[in-house]
């Protein structure tokens, strides 16, 4: 049933192993068998005059461009399934109408229309190398809103200093959500100066197009200078705190994720080395980046955090 095809450049199992893999293997299979019809298909794509955004030039790449098919098609998005293989699963998610709520430590809390929240901050497309911890890598245009932008929107107090993202929750939908050991919804974190950084983004299209499902429409973080998992999917609730939430992956393993999951290729994964990546689409490996080549933008957010576990 679980028939995996494999690209030639895909990495065998051994080389990168994925997040789950401490895991039992058998216990989890079922996560990739999707319950036949009975549920909504994903409804249109939104909002799609707003695309191709305009490109802010000052984010270039010195890496190739990864195919928009390659990066389609290998996915993590454990609510639909461990695979890479993901596309149709997701497609189950209905992603219109969606709502954000904006909760905790702001001047007032509230729910935004996403096609709403579109019409009251700019989109742009910004080109960003990207990273999974699993030490595969790619390089995409995105589209977004800075979450600068976002948080200046929501107005938080100055009680609030860390913001936490949650995903949609729904095992019906995402059969993923019915294993009961990880502690759904996925969720994130970010400090309050991490988020007004200027590289994160709220991110709701890629190639040029709304998001697709798989790469978690229809909102979405990237932060390019952490480690894949920090950029949580299909956002449901962003919530102003003040203390460091708890995230999915520190839950799950906090001796192999942590929560600030800085690209280092110095530091290896408890299991496998991050010296290097394999690129997404190519045979290519090329050497990790310190920051994934961000170091400019962000490395002065961690001066006096050298005593806590910043690549992992
Ligand atoms: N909700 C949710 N967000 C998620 C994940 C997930 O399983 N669920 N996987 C993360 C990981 S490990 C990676 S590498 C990226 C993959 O993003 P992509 O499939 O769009 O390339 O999404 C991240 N965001
Ligand atoms: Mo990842």
């Amino acid at each position: 049933m679980l028939i995996k095809r494999r690209a030639g450049w895909e990495m065998p199992e051994r080389e990168a192993t994925p997040e789950g893999v401490f895991l039992n293997r058998r216990q989890l299979i079922g996560a990739g068998l999707i319950a036949a019809a009975g549920l909504p298909q994903a409804a249109a794509a939104q909002t799609p005059d707003l695309y191709p955004a305009r490109r802010n030039e000052a984010y270039k790449l010195d890496v190739p461009l990864t195919a928009e098919d390659d990066a389609a098609n290998y996915n993590n998005f454990y609510e639909f399934g461990m695979s890479k293989d993901i596309v149709d699963a997701s497609r189950r998610l209905a992603t219109k109408p969606w709502t954000v709520q904006v909760e905790g430590l702001v001047e007032k809390p509230f729910e935004i229309d996403f096609d709403e929240l579109l019409r009251k901050l700019p989109l742009e497309e910004r080109l960003y190398r990207f990273r999974c911890v699993e030490a595969w890598a790619m390089a995409v245009p995105w589209t977004g809103i800075p979450l600068k932008s976002f948080v200046a929107l929501a107005k938080p107090l100055s009680g609030a200093k860390y913001i936490r993202f949650e995903t949609f929750l729904n095992p019906r939908v995402a059969p993923g959500q019915g294993q009961r050991w990880y502690p759904w919804p996925y969720t994130e974190g970010l400090t309050i100066a991490e988020a007004t950084n200027e590289l994160p983004l709220l991110v709701t299209g890629i190639y040029g197009k709304p998001l697709p499902t798989q790469h978690g429409a229809p909102i979405r973080l990237i932060t390019p200078w952490k480690y894949g998992f920090k950029s949580v999917k299909s956002i449901r609730k962003i919530s102003f705190v003040a203390e460091r939430p708890k995230t999915f992956w520190e839950g799950l393993q906090a001796s192999e994720y942590g929560f600030w999951a800085n690209v280092n290729p110095a530091v290896p994964h408890p299991r496998w080395s991050q010296a290097s990546e394999q690129v997404l689409g190519s045979r290519d490996r090329r050497p990790t980046l310190i920051y994934n080549g961000y170091g400019e933008q962000v490395a002065g957010l961690y001066k006096g955090l050298e005593g806590e576990r910043l690549f992992m």
